[in-house]
């Protein structure tokens, strides 16, 4: 069945060589779809960056069960170019802490973030102190991972690396949010210590850092406004099928 379509998807050649499966879906109605998307943007809208996350512990097989949400993501040539380092280790948060907490420094106070920086952050009330990252019963970590290998051990490139890990890293936040968990994407800058930190090797490249867990009660957030609809869409031309236009 290719309906409309000229040229049917896979060619029949391909699907000889590669196989296909029927895909597995059910098609709702119009309003069904409308009112399915206005639920999701209703729970999208609740979830905010928390800073001040609790110690109380969360079971990892919540943070397993994000990851492998997360890991749906679409990337490049499917090769799903990322790792999740997930660590509770009291150790290995302090030492994350600390690394982290002396590169901020140099951001922060010695001006590493130029004035311009700095004042874009004043509204969110960021400082060099990560304490976050050692309260946090969880921390994960998402690297990049910039190539594989192949089977005989020779350097298999990897496609829209950045773009395929940012998708995935917010659907990450996503699947924490509707599991009802906080976090915050941290992005210590420069981040090479992570490698040392968790032992990677040169091929994966820390990409952002996320503390999970509950939020503190008596947790603040910014009162921070969202940009409208108006301002982030552009709609081009009439609907499809829209005899009016
Ligand atoms: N990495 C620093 C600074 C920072 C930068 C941006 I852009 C933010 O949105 C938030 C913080 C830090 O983590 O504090």
């Amino acid at each position: 069945m290719s309906g409309p379509y000229e040229h049917p998807y896979p060619n029949p050649e391909l699907a000889e060589t590669h196989p296909f499966v029927p895909h597995d879906h059910r098609r709702h109605t119009d309003a069904e779809i409308v009112t399915r998307a206005r639920a999701a943007r209703d729970r999208m809208a609740g979830r905010r960056s928390v800073r001040m996350l609790a110690p109380d512990p969360v079971p990892l097989e919540a943070i397993e069960a994000c990851i492998e949400a997360a890991s749906t993501a679409p990337s490049g040539a499917h090769q799903q170019p990322w790792r999740f380092v997930v660590t509770g280790d009291a150790d290995i948060k302090r030492r994350l802490r600390l690394a982290a907490e002396e590169e901020e420094r140099t951001n922060y106070l010695e001006q590493r973030m130029n004035p311009e920086w700095q004042e874009a952050l004043a509204p969110l009330g960021t400082d060099w102190h990560k304490e976050f990252l050692e309260i946090a019963p969880w921390v994960v970590v998402l690297f990049e991972l910039r190539h594989g290998h192949h089977a005989d051990g020779s350097v298999k490139h990897h496609y829209y690396v950045k773009e395929s890990c940012g998708i995935a890293a917010g659907m990450f936040v996503a699947a924490l949010h509707e599991a009802g968990l906080c976090t915050l994407t941290h992005t210590p800058s420069p981040m090479a210590f992570l490698n040392q930190v968790f032992e990677r090797p040169r091929s994966e490249r820390p990409f952002v850092v996320f503390p999970i867990g509950h939020p503190l009660p008596g947790t603040v957030v910014p009162d921070l406004t969202r940009k409208t609809l108006d301002e982030v869409r552009t709609l081009v031309g009439p609907p499809p099928g829209d005899a009016s236009g």
